[in-house]
């Protein structure tokens, strides 16, 4: 039998549709635009079976005695939910219920099952549901929305200029990489930014080989070059924005021949990249999480921003749109928390309040607060849907932090390298034994239901079940009336008009209103002044810049430069690999005995110096710790760089990436840490 529903083993969100044979998964494909010749594969689809059948699988709760020699022992539901409050609970009693922290992963759970975690967070008494916004998108979509109030979405699909700026589809989004080739066939012009050379960056008619973690200059001396010679849409500029002089002023500090050396790239090219963006139109930028992980992503990615609104291709077809949020009631009951409750992120008030959907979002907060007691000790942690011991900067410190916790729980389908250390471990079901609601669709018709198609596995639970029961089980039966996740869901969409049933009817989605264009026209913009902001009061008075980089620096860029006589090699965290989602899928055969995976890539001459062949183990070191992986000679890096294959330390330890990475040094703003550029030191292992 044929069943619809949306694929979640990474946050694409992409619609398929399964096939279910006596109640078991056995296939499932890709909705998609284009002709069945033409769609992109996904290796993680494809091996859905593999994953959701994984003899792996977590199939009953865990619970490790204290005392009891270090094991698990199987556990009924009860028990498991009964320990987990009884831990609350004490905590609670014994230092406030802010000494509890809930702390969300991004890939596996991006949908609605956020807005329970805090609702129950919230009806607690704690403020500290945290998610991982300020190394992932979330900080972008904060710069975007000071920009123009919203994050825009590209739309190349009818592009006639993509520029793609610190990101992969082909890997990691590939609804979006099916847009890319459909422009490309239809005579786009395609402009890679990326300091690897990825097939992508193969494939565009120019490709800038940007220095990691300077793109914020390039993009200054983008906006430098279109004013300056008049290539911006003056009429926009002039009736829909604010701050134009302002912006103007920053940008001249950073003119083409000033940065271009520092930066790896060419004066002409960066002055031909502009004029090509300004005058082919529509055009689209399509940024992605190589601009993330870096300290100054704010600001980087709010004049990357600005490019599209100078241009006067924000909210046209084939530009950057903006989204269309449906009216969905907010579940969260942020005003249940006492008021003067700060949250351990409380250092970054302006990425806490940017938006009621996801409050905080500085993950590190939580590991301060564990090890410094800053600003007040967090004992307790609930993981939900993520691998903090992976996947968070700095992984000998966050170590440090999960050993200290007086209790760990841990929501997940499998045992990671998180879930070892926990007390209590509940099993979570896949994404395609659960029915949610899609924070993608929430933010952008259509609605399109994420359904059950099979069965939980074994005795493991869909997320929404775990919470509301654990909201019962401390008294909240009031804030989860819910026996279904059905119910639940068409509480939150009450006001839209829409319920389960009507999605259910509508498989391939239903829009609340008509795609719209141009909104600004009779809508304002969702920024203090209606406008768009090239420059910001709000961060002005603040105390930051406010338009883009008006100092004319950006410091902190790269970790470790300053010991850069001992550490002399340029690290970059590598692109997402199509098989797997950061952490993700190592224990899937099906997906790992197709070809490499676990390399690090060193160009020719630097290999020769050190007489590094293919495939001999190479030690990476920083200050804070040392990696080992197979090498890969490969022109695909600049000299003096290498790229370290990102996401294998579950698999092997001696893989962990995050072991090489800092958060010393944040954003004032967002939180945000380099987990994306190193210098690092570069050495043949002895065996
Ligand atoms: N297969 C797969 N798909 C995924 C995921 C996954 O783990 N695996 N994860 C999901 C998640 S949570 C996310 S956030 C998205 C991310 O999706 P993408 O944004 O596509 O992320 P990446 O592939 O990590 O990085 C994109 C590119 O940025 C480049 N880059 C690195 N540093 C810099 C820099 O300083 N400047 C510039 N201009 N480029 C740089 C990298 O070389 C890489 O080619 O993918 C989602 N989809
Ligand atoms: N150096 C460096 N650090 C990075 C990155 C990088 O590129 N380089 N990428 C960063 C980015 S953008 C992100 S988003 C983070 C990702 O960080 P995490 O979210 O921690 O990443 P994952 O490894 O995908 O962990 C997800 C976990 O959720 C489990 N899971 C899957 N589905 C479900 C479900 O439905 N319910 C529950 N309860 N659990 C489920 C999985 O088994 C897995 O253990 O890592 C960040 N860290
Ligand atoms: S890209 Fe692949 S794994 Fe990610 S949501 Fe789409 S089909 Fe699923
Ligand atoms: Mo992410």
């Amino acid at each position: 039998m044929k069943k619809d529903t949306v694929c979640r083993l990474c946050s694409a969100c992409c619609p398929v549709t399964v096939e279910v044979v006596a109640e078991k998964l056995v296939s499932a494909k890709r909705k998609s635009f284009l002709e069945e010749e033409k769609r992109l594969p996904c290796p993680r689809l494809d091996a859905a079976p593999d994953i959701v059948y994984s003899p792996k699988r977590l199939t009953t709760p865990l619970i490790r005695d204290s005392g009891g020699a270090g094991g698990f022992r199987e556990a009924s539901w009860d028990e498991a939910l009964d320990r987990v409050a009884e831990s609350f609970n004490r905590h609670k009693q014994a230092s406030g219920a802010r000494s509890i922290a809930w702390l969300r992963g991004m890939a596996a759970d991006w949908g609605a099952s956020w807005d329970y975690a805090n609702r129950l967070m919230n009806v607690f008494g704690s403020p500290n549901t945290v998610g991982n916004g300020s190394v992932c998108f979330v900080a972008r979509d904060m710069a975007h929305s000071f920009v123009y109030g919203a994050m825009a979405f590209p739309e190349p699909k009818n592009s006639k200029c993509i520029i793609i700026w610190g990101k992969n589809d082909r890997n990691t989004t590939l609804g979006a990489a099916e847009g890319i080739l459909y422009a490309q066939e239809h005579g786009a012009k395609l402009i890679v930014i990326d300091p690897i050379e990825t097939p992508t960056a193969q494939k565009a008619d120019i490709w800038l080989r940007i220095k990691p973690g300077h793109d914020g200059l390039l993009a200054m001396a983008m906006i430098h070059e279109i004013i300056a010679n008049d290539l911006y849409d003056k009429d926009f500029v002039a009736e829909y924005t604010t701050g134009f002089e302002q912006l103007k002023k920053a940008a001249e500090k950073f003119p083409a021949d000033a940065v271009a050396e520092g930066i790896w790239l060419d004066a002409d090219l960066i002055r031909q990249v502009a004029r090509i963006y300004a005058t082919t139109k529509p055009a689209s930028i399509i940024d992605g999480n190589g601009l993330d992980m870096h300290t100054n992503v704010f600001d980087t990615t709010r004049a990357v921003a600005m490019l599209g609104a100078l241009t006067g291709n924000l909210d046209k077809t084939g530009g950057n749109v903006l989204p269309q949020p449906i009216p969905v009631r907010n579940i969260q009951e942020r005003d249940k928390l006492p008021p003067d409750t700060p949250s351990v992120t409380r250092n970054y008030p302006l990425f806490n309040n940017f938006s009621d959907t996801w409050g905080s979002q500085v993950q590190n907060s939580v590991i301060d607060s564990i090890l410094d007691g800053e600003p007040y000790p967090v004992k307790m942690v609930v993981v939900q849907s993520g691998n903090p011991l992976v996947t968070m900067a700095n992984s000998a410190r966050v170590r440090e932090a999960f050993e200290k916790l007086e209790n760990l729980v841990v929501i997940d389908m499998f045992m990671t390298e998180t879930a070892r250390l926990a007390d209590v471990i509940l099993p979570a079901t896949s994404c395609f034994e659960k029915t949610q609601l899609n924070r993608a669709s929430i933010r952008n018709n259509p609605i399109v239901l994420q359904n059950a198609v099979i069965p939980p596995i074994g005795d493991s639970w869909p997320d929404w079940k775990i919470i509301f029961e654990l909201g019962k089980k401390l008294g909240f039966e009031k804030a989860f009336p819910w026996d279904s996740a059905e119910q639940a869901i068409d509480y939150q969409l009450e006001p839209t008009g829409v319920d389960v049933g009507q999605l259910r009817a509508n498989p391939n989605g239903l829009r609340i209103e008509k795609p719209l264009y141009e909104k600004y026209r009779d809508r304002h913009f969702k920024t203090p002044s209606g406008k768009v902001e090239f420059h910001s009061e709000t961060l002005e008075r603040s105390g930051f810049s406010g338009a883009p980089f008006e100092t004319g620096e950006i410091n902190n860029v790269i970790s470790f430069v300053a010991e850069a006589r001992d550490y002399p090699f340029l690290g970059i965290s590598g692109s997402r690999d199509i098989r797997f989602t950061h952490s993700q899928f190592r224990a899937i055969p099906s997906l790992l005995e197709n070809g490499v995976g676990c390399v690090v890539d060193i160009h020719p001459h630097d290999a020769q110096k050190q007489a590094i062949e293919s495939n001999d183990l190479v030690k990476i070191e920083t200050p804070k710790g040392s990696v080992e992986m197979p090498a890969r000679i490969s022109t695909i890096v600049r000299p003096g760089s290498v790229q370290v294959a990102w996401g294998w330390g579950e698999y092997d330890q001696r893989f962990s990436l995050n072991k090489l990475t800092e958060d010393d040094t944040r954003s004032a703003i967002t939180g945000t840490s380099t987990s994306r550029s190193f210098m690092c030191r570069v050495t043949k292992s002895v065996s």
